[in-house]
């Protein structure tokens, strides 16, 4: 199957109804990415440069299954590439060597897994240098709804972030090497929903008062932890690898290492503005800062479907 060009590709197939029938088995979901060297819009004025991507977008395409499901991935290689690119799923038990190793321009490779694990889960392209893979933007979010519907209190919007850093020369792997980096962004473009920070950025997250409004965070590094605070909030529950098995409540703070991922849970009593950010002064200030706006007005298509990544 081909993702759409459309700026959020949700990669999800439903297997036929045959197959569906066998409930208890789950449902076989297929995904395609296709590594992509191609123009991004890298800032909120809509500066352009050469990415490294997973279908053309960074992150790429949100993969979305539920615990017991049978994930059928196809990682296809442009041949209009000039480098060799893999596929690193954090949600599966695989092959380093084999399902992970790195493909050449122009060729594809398949292989299934069953994720075992509800949560939040990061993806990544691991070709050498790694660095440059992830910094230059092949990494994604995968999320394993849990099998049972009730393990978690019903989110009313759900939102993903994935933090990484950027660099102005992506062809400088030493600079990357020595954690030179210039920009934190969440979902690619530093301060994308932080019009505070950023006159040039056009939307916040949005909620209303009351919701439970769900953060799947993924840090992407490929260097830095992250201290991940909602500013004049408090995360009522956290799920490390979002698992609802592994619950804290009433975080300030939890630092997601690089390449992890955490469910972050929070309401708000009232109107008004949260900065959800990587508490690293350094980190948030260089644009590692999402504002969530909570309005009684909030649009309600925020935080549903394609808009749970919400794009320029
Ligand atoms: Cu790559």
């Amino acid at each position: 199957m081909l993702l759409s060009a459309a700026p959020i590709s949700v990669a999800l197939a439903e297997a036929p109804a045959a197959t569906q029938a066998k409930a208890t088995q789950g449902k076989t979901v297929k995904v395609e990415l296709i590594a992509k060297e191609v123009e991004v819009v890298i800032d909120n004025e809509g500066h352009k440069a050469i990415g490294w991507t997973f279908n053309g977008q960074i992150p790429g395409p949100v993969i979305r299954a539920t615990e017991g499901d049978t994930i059928e991935f196809t990682l296809k290689n442009d041949k209009a590439n000039k480098n060799s690119h893999s596929i690193d799923m954090h949600a599966a038990k695989s092959d380093v060597m084999g399902d992970f190793a790195p493909i050449k321009p122009g060729e594809s490779k398949t292989f299934s897994y069953v994720p075992e694990h509800a949560g939040v889960f990061f993806y990544h392209c691991g070709a050498d240098p790694m660095i440059q893979h992830i910094a230059r933007g092949m990494i994604g979010a995968i999320i394993i709804d849990p099998k049972d519907p009730n393990a978690m209190p019903k989110a009313d919007r759900e939102y993903i972030l994935v933090e990484h850093q950027t660099f102005d020369n992506p062809e400088d792997v030493k600079g990357m090497m020595a954690n030179n980096w210039q920009h934190d962004a969440f979902n690619a473009v530093p301060f994308q929903y932080d019009p505070v920070h950023d006159v040039n950025a056009t939307q916040t997250l949005e909620a209303k008062p009351g919701e439970r409004v769900r953060i799947y965070m993924v840090n992407a590094g490929p260097n830095e932890f992250s201290g991940f605070h909602p500013i004049a909030g408090i995360w009522d529950r956290v799920y490390p690898s979002g698992n609802p098995k592994n619950v804290m409540v009433g975080m300030q703070n939890y630092t997601v290492a690089p390449g992890d991922a955490a469910t972050f849970d929070i309401i708000s009593p009232k109107e008004g503005a949260y900065a959800l950010v990587n508490h690293s002064m350094r980190a948030a200030l260089s644009g590692a800062i999402a504002v969530l706006m909570f309005s009684d007005k909030a649009d309600p298509t925020m935080g549903h479907g394609d808009k749970i990544l919400p794009r320029p």
